[in-house]
């Protein structure tokens, strides 16, 4: 990994949100792709992290700053994922209920927009009848829920279970760590994506506009 890529991950790690906005823009500035940036340093950090959480050698306040530099970071990289919108479609995404989790989602819909897409985004912890009123109004193409937590992730059949009673050939896309493509099948949704770049492959397939 470049240097530049280690000091990015740390960071993140550490919380640095002014270092990492700084150190994003650089990695930029060397050619290295948004796609590189994000795999290579900022998610195995959020991964590390998480994992130092597990062994109980990080804790909550640990958490959240390393999010914090983590956003930050996502900031400066959005402009160099988003591309022309192509009107591929409309998406309305949010996080399931119970469940805070931003920055797969956020990542989610960068790389969306990235891709041509409009995305609706109604955020974190959203009740089912949210994302059936978000259905109702702006009648998406796709409708994405995220979740991160294995508890939360169970939210998931009741949503499509709401959304189908509103539209029965209603398109799900569904994904966040402890989701699995086996998961997707059994709740029927439309889709599944393990992440990001993957999630905007998917839309585009479920539409039919190219892979
Ligand atoms: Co939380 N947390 N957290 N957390 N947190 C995890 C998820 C955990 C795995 C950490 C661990 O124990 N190792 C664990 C969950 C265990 C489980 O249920 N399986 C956990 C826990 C337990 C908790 C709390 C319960 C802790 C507590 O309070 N005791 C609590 C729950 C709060 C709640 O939601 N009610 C909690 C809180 C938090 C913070 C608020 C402190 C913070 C979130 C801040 C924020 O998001 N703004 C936080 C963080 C940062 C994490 C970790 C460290 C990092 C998550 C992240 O941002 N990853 C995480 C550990 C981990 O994931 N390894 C952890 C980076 C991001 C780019 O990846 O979100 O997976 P990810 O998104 C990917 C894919 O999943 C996919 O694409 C994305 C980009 O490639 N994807 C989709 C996501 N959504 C998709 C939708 C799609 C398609 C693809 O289609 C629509």
């Amino acid at each position: 990994m470049s240097e530049i890529l280690e000091d990015l991950k740390r960071a993140i790690m550490q919380g640095e949100e002014e270092q990492s906005a700084e150190l994003v823009g650089r990695a930029l500035e060397t050619g290295l792709s948004p796609r590189a940036i994000l795999e290579e340093a900022m998610m195995p950090a959020m991964e590390e992290i998480g994992e130092r959480f597990s062994r109980n050698e990080a804790f909550i306040p640990e958490l959240i700053v390393a999010a914090a530099a983590m956003e930050r970071g996502m900031e400066v990289l959005q402009p160099a994922l988003s591309g022309e919108e192509v009107a591929r479609g409309l998406v309305v995404l949010g996080t399931v209920h119970g469940d805070i989790h931003s920055i797969g989602k956020n990542l989610v819909r960068m790389c969306l927009e990235g891709s041509g897409f409009r995305v609706v985004d109604i955020g974190e912890d959203v009740p089912t009848e949210r994302f059936v009123e978000a259905y109702r109004e702006h009648r998406p193409d796709i409708l994405g829920l995220s979740a991160l937590l294995s508890s939360t992730m169970q939210r998931m059949p009741e949503v499509i279970e709401a959304v189908r009673a509103e539209d029965p050939s209603a398109l799900i896309m569904v994904g966040g760590a402890p989701v699995t493509q086996d998961f997707a099948d059994r709740i029927g949704a439309s889709g599944y994506a393990p992440n990001a770049f993957e999630a905007a492959v998917k839309a585009r397939e479920l539409l039919g506009t190219g892979g």
